[in-house]
């Protein structure tokens, strides 16, 4: 984080020291803006002043620090262009707020008294709508509806009451197509408010308490900046503007119960699955689910523009996949494009043409796992297709995945990532060792240099790269 402004939030208790220490005179002007320059995932913010809460951590994010300005909650976000390291290695061109894409998440108790301030460093005019509030309409955001757009160089105020706990968002809700496809949004988390050992009806205190958003672009290869006609055929499927391997991983103490929430401002839908436990949904961007109407599930489908928050005890301890169940979202930059080529044989024919052309690679003719442990040629600031290393070999995922890490021996309230799992003997899937199957390989009769498409063998680092 950069401390170039009065108080960081790098550390609780400098925030703390700051935000008691503002002068009367320093209160009457705009609260600065605090800055963030990485993409790792912040600590959680426990809360110097206001109201006590559980803080959430944002996956590869940070959380807004405010000010305490007679007795109101004050915020300062700056919308402006950014440059996010989606991977490390690949820098993207986006917009965001405060220094990163997404903006920092707002944390606030159910009753605060709110206030943001908005500036507009972007080259054209913003607004921000705060999805799923109770709020005065006037404070809605919707550019030309309920407010004139907030132009380049001005600051607008919004300010309300936190009514409704639960898990929200912010975007804008000017230009939308272009700023949502640039990165323009961050999370609001608003918690209930359970002060003096009162509990919510259908707020569970949880240990762990994680919060991403879905978001996609289309980043030509060896290219910086999105382009933000594209609906459907993204190339980077991200967690608040984050790839696997680049995701950080969740953690959690065995038997500590966790909460995720999660928020899709992309284009389609994504059906969020966890391995090894189930949970239930206990919460959407309109409130808390009441017990009485929950059921387990293992996947949840992410509608666009809805929030899930969901919840599961992790009692199984190991390194369990956390990620989107449509194939393709899971998958780095890859073009559609790509011909199917499993079956065809194209034995001799490589080195042949490597002959003429020295780094030409055939994919996918015993399926595309190889490309996981090819090193393929790939443009400048482009990450690969399929990526990520674990114990037992490359994992050939490189899109919205990543691992909740459950270990007995994690301490409380310790986000390390605690390394792989140790696989306790007798507990791994192992290789037979006795005698082969009988059954013989069905008989192919696809002789090389006959089979259909195998004249079409395509070199990928320049055509598999389409979107
Ligand atoms: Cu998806």
């Amino acid at each position: 984080m950069n401390r170039r402004h009065f108080f960081s939030g790098a550390a609780t208790a400098v925030a703390a020291v700051s935000a008691s220490s503002v002068s009367r005179v320093a209160l009457a002007a705009l609260p600065e803006p605090v800055m963030q320059t990485s993409a790792n995932t912040a600590p959680p913010l426990h809360p110097p002043t206001g109201r006590p809460y559980n803080p959430v951590v944002t996956l590869n994010g940070w959380t807004a620090p405010w000010r305490m300005n007679a007795g109101v909650k004050e915020f300062h976000l700056v919308a402006e262009p950014v440059v996010r390291e989606v991977a490390p290695g690949f820098m993207v061109n986006l917009w965001g707020y405060n220094g990163q894409s997404p903006g920092p998440t707002i944390e606030v108790v159910e009753g605060d008294r709110v206030r943001i301030f908005v500036t507009n460093r972007l080259p054209e005019h913003t607004t921000i709508h705060w999805h799923g509030q109770r709020l005065p309409n006037g404070m809605d955001g919707v550019g030309g509806l309920n407010q004139p757009s907030i132009q380049p160089g001005k600051t607008f105020v919004y300010e309300f009451v936190a009514r409704r706990p639960g898990t929200f968002m912010y975007h804008p809700h000017a230009d939308e197509m272009v700023q949502m496809a640039m990165g323009m949004m961050g999370l609001w988390i608003t918690h209930p408010n359970v002060g003096n050992g009162a509990t919510h009806p259908h707020i569970a205190t949880v240990q762990r308490d994680y919060a991403f958003l879905l978001n996609a672009f289309d980043v030509e290869p060896g290219s910086m900046t999105p382009k933000v006609n594209t609906m459907l055929d993204h190339n980077i499927w991200c967690w608040n503007s984050r790839v696997f391997p680049a995701i950080s991983p969740l953690v959690a103490r065995q038997g500590e119960r966790v909460r995720i929430r999660v928020g899709n401002l992309t284009m389609t839908n994504h059906p969020i699955h966890i391995h090894g436990h189930e949970f239930e949904v206990t919460g959407t961007d309109g409130g808390p689910v009441p017990k009485s109407a929950r059921w387990p599930e293992v996947t949840t489908d992410v509608a666009v523009g809805q929030m899930r928050q969901i919840e599961l005890v992790a009692d199984e301890p190991g390194d369990w996949a956390l990620h989107c169940h449509k194939s393709h979202h899971t998958m780095g930059a890859m073009g559609h494009a790509v011909p199917t080529m499993i079956g065809v044989d194209h034995r001799g024919l490589v080195g042949k043409i490597q002959k003429i052309v020295p780094d030409y690679m055939v994919m996918g003719e015993r399926g595309m796992a190889d490309m996981g442990a090819m090193e393929m040629p790939l443009p400048d600031n482009t990450f690969p297709m399929m990526t990520g290393t674990g114990p037992y070999g490359p994992l050939e995922m490189g899109g919205m995945f990543t691992t909740l890490k459950v270990r007995a021996d994690q301490t409380t309230g310790n986000y390390r990532d605690p390394g792989d799992y140790a696989q306790p003997p007798g507990t791994q899937a192992y290789e037979w060792q006795g005698a082969p199957a009988s059954t013989p390989r069905p008989a192919r009769n696809d002789t090389p240099g006959t089979a259909p498409g195998a004249a079409n063998a395509r070199k990928p680092a320049h055509s598999g790269h389409q979107h």
